[in-house]
């Protein structure tokens, strides 16, 4: 008898588990809306769940509005709201216990009478730190953390690290040829297709800077937004220090934010912001006032000098490589993938092969 009840006790215990990750695992989908319209903040997703039904789903959907407890308990329909003190809540972040631009959820908690939270990851915002899980749990609710932490720790990687370093999360993205070219010498070059463009103006509407070196805004003269997948712009990034680029070039028409390194320029600039600067600009200094301006995160999108440059110095966490199935038989070397790379994803789109590198 004693074993079949440690069989029953063993196979609820699994069951249970895997419950707890299908409704964090539906967090983090909610929390992944709010790509592209949070940062500095994190991606945060949330539900309420009564005896196996979902009774509320809510999301962190732009910086500076509500928390996704918050969303998630609003979306609770009145005949509802009395299953909520029965509810578990579940939570990709330790729920905030700060007044920042929103009161803290943690309060929120305490006062509907939520008696069990699950958590995927503590938060490192040092205003919050565990702070919320010792509150919940001095105030008797049961507390579960570390369901599915390392996907949502994925998820908010730039988050993470921002907090940690106090610098940007680097991205270095480039698209190269099948035979190891990022273009002909001098010359606008297309290497990746149609479909593979839209997917990079998703990564820019996702990420908060988009950098690229006077070289490639010379050759191609790149928007750099976000165009053929809506979404915000990033804020463009490129260094001018020898005034080389003329009023005429997209950087210069002031229809996104920009930021140009280099001197002073004549003309009624609304967006675009030109700082004087040495050369060759240092990237530290770039991260630091990325950082300090609430960017958590950044896309390189070349060219070869300024993507070596970064590479060289240690200063990028992920690497998105783009490579096109034609060939072009000579022009401008891509850049020699680093050792120690952590391949986190490939996959095809079209004809072109993305491969999604991690530093290890
Ligand atoms: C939560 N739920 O959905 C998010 C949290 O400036 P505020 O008031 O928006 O606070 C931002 C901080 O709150 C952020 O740095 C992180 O520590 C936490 N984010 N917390 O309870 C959420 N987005
Ligand atoms: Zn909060």
């Amino acid at each position: 008898m004693a074993v079949l009840w440690a069989v029953f006790y063993l196979v609820c215990k699994k069951l249970f588990k895997n419950m707890h990750e299908v409704y964090m695992r539906r967090c983090l989908d909610l929390a992944l809306l709010g790509a592209g319209h949070v940062s500095p903040n994190p991606m945060v997703g949330a539900l309420l769940v009564c005896e196996g039904r979902i009774i509320g789903e809510g999301w962190h959907q732009r910086w500076g509005g509500p928390h996704a407890e918050v969303n998630c308990v609003r979306s609770v329909k009145q005949e509802d709201r009395h299953l909520i003190p029965l509810s578990t809540l579940y939570c990709t972040l330790e729920p905030c216990f700060h007044f920042g631009k929103t009161p803290p959820c943690v309060d929120l908690i305490l006062k509907e009478g939520i008696s069990k939270v699950v958590i995927a990851n503590e938060d490192p915002n040092p205003k919050v730190a565990g702070q919320s899980v010792q509150k919940m749990r001095a105030a008797g609710i049961v507390v579960e953390t570390g369901v599915l932490a390392q996907e949502a720790a994925f998820l908010n990687r730039a988050f993470f690290h921002s907090i940690r370093f106090k610098k940007p999360y680097v991205v270095l993205k480039w698209a190269q040829s099948a035979d190891g070219f990022l273009g002909r010498q001098g010359e606008r070059t297309a290497i990746s297709g149609p479909w593979t463009q839209r997917l990079v103006h998703r990564w820019r509407s996702e990420l908060d800077a988009i950098l690229t070196g006077t070289q490639t805004v010379l050759t191609d003269n790149p928007k750099l937004d976000a165009r053929l997948y809506g979404g915000k712009n990033p804020l463009r990034i490129t260094f001018d220090i020898e005034k080389k680029i003329s009023a005429e070039y997209n950087i210069l028409d002031d229809s996104a934010p920009t930021w140009i390194f280099g001197p002073m320029r004549e003309g009624s600039f609304q967006q675009t912001e030109f700082i004087p600067s040495d050369s060759p600009v240092s990237l530290e200094g770039l991260l630091n006032r990325l950082y300090e301006n609430n960017r958590a995160t950044l896309l390189v999108e070349g060219g070869a000098q300024v993507l070596t440059t970064f590479l060289d110095s240690g200063l990028w966490n992920e690497i998105r490589l783009i490579e096109g199935s034609g060939s072009l038989g000579g022009g401008v070397k891509a850049p020699t993938l680093p050792e120690g790379l952590v391949l986190h994803e490939q996959f095809q789109v079209d004809q072109d092969n993305i491969r999604i590198f991690l530093k290890r």
